[in-house]
């Protein structure tokens, strides 16, 4: 029987990929910001209507590169308890000290009105996530910046595509990374994109990103976050294809939120003015254990959703513990079902079957 994951990677058109891989041969460069890359950051940067965009290995890198790029090397940066490990891991690896504030219970995001009892005299930065790409409240966070003379960060890991209040979900904040792992929306195998304004950001986050030298000239330490032809020629045919993908996305959304039994699940609340990329279908259930009964008759039927995201952040092991109530309970609660763009009709109506018939809703 087939197993259905949480999601599976877009595959584009072999012949097209191919096509790209006969360039990179013909033109014997295979990395170091080659055609391919360049093209993409083009590309891509002309997608998203911004200013500066950079090509980088992976999301977590870009957030390392993000809080060096705006001299958070030391002190305490805000940040969401409910989101992936990278997120925090970015932050412990570049020797800071996460501060951990409570989500909103609507949006799953950081809440806005508990960020500014955190601020202290060593608070550096903040860093939000558009979780699952909803976006933060970036007008309320931006207004805090500006009083308390903090840098903004946006992991928008999940963000890619999401448009809010008409620009790019990745165009608020001093600097936004998205990831382009494999699991991703919009995808080149490993990889990630950081966007930022101004030509001295675009001077350093270019040097960061490439060892601080250029030739034989060395300006500033840096570290090796760049990208492969390879992965670029995955970049470029998937972007060719985001909008079908996100269109085919999108209808299994809408059915999951037809048939699925609502009165008993929790969703994200769908502010107004976000063009969503229908990334992940978030799903929280009255408790942890609904939510395992449903996790369990899944994998019982050979489908298995994820636990987007658990443990909540402020419990893991090497970080200072502090309650953030609502993200632990919502951690213990919440599935991520499946969603890819050729997840197919039937087998969504069998997944809200099982969940109907696991909460007895059936
Ligand atoms: N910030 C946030 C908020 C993030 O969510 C992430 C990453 C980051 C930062 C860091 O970005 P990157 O450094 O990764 O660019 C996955 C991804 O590895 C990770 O990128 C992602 N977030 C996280 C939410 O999910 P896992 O451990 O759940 O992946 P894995 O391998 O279990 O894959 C999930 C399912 O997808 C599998 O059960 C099967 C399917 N799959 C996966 C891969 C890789 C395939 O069918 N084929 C594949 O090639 O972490």
């Amino acid at each position: 029987m087939k197993k259905i994951f949480v999601t599976r990677p877009y595959f584009p058109p072999k012949e097209d990929y191919k096509s790209y891989i006969d360039q990179i041969w013909d033109v014997q460069q295979l990395t170091n910001h080659g055609p391919l890359h360049n093209e993409l950051e083009k590309e891509i940067k002309s997608y998203l209507c911004v200013e500066n965009f950079h090509f980088v290995t992976n999301g977590t890198l870009a957030l390392q590169i993000a809080l060096r790029a705006l001299d958070v090397t030391s002190g305490e940066v805000i940040t969401t308890p409910f989101s992936y490990v990278a997120t925090v891991s970015s932050i412990l690896w570049e020797r800071c000290t996460p501060v951990f504030v409570d989500i909103n219970p609507k949006t799953f995001c950081i809440d806005v009105d508990k960020i500014e009892a955190a601020i202290t005299d060593n608070t550096k930065a903040i860093m939000g996530v558009h979780v699952f790409g909803y976006p933060c409240a970036v007008e309320g966070i931006e207004a805090l910046a500006k009083k308390y003379n903090l840098k903004v960060i946006y992991d928008g890991a999940h963000a890619f595509g999401c448009r809010y209040k008409e620009k790019s979900l990745l165009d608020y904040g001093d600097i936004a990374i998205s990831s382009f792992h494999a699991t991703k929306v919009f995808h080149t195998i490993e990889g990630g994109g950081m966007i930022s304004r101004g030509a001295e950001m675009k001077r350093k986050i270019g040097l960061l990103r490439s060892f601080g030298h250029i030739g034989d000239e060395h300006f500033e330490l840096g570290i090796n976050a760049k990208s492969s032809e390879m992965q670029a020629a995955m970049g470029l045919c998937n972007l060719k294809k985001f909008e079908e993908i996100v269109a085919a996305r999108r209808k299994i959304c809408e059915l999951y939120d037809e048939i699925l039994p609502m009165e008993k699940i929790q969703r994200p609340e769908m502010p107004e003015n976000l063009e969503y990329n229908y990334g992940y279908y978030p799903v929280a259930f009255k408790d942890e254990v609904a939510c395992l009964k449903v996790m369990d008759v899944l994998n019982q039927n050979n489908i298995f959703p994820r636990r987007y995201f658990y443990p909540s952040l402020n419990t893991l092991p090497y970080v200072e513990q502090v309650a953030c109530p609502i993200s632990d309970s919502l951690s213990k609660r919440i599935l991520c079902l499946p969603l890819y763009h050729d997840l197919e009709e039937e087998t969504v109506r069998q997944i809200a079957a099982l969940i109907s018939e696991a909460l007895g809703a059936a």
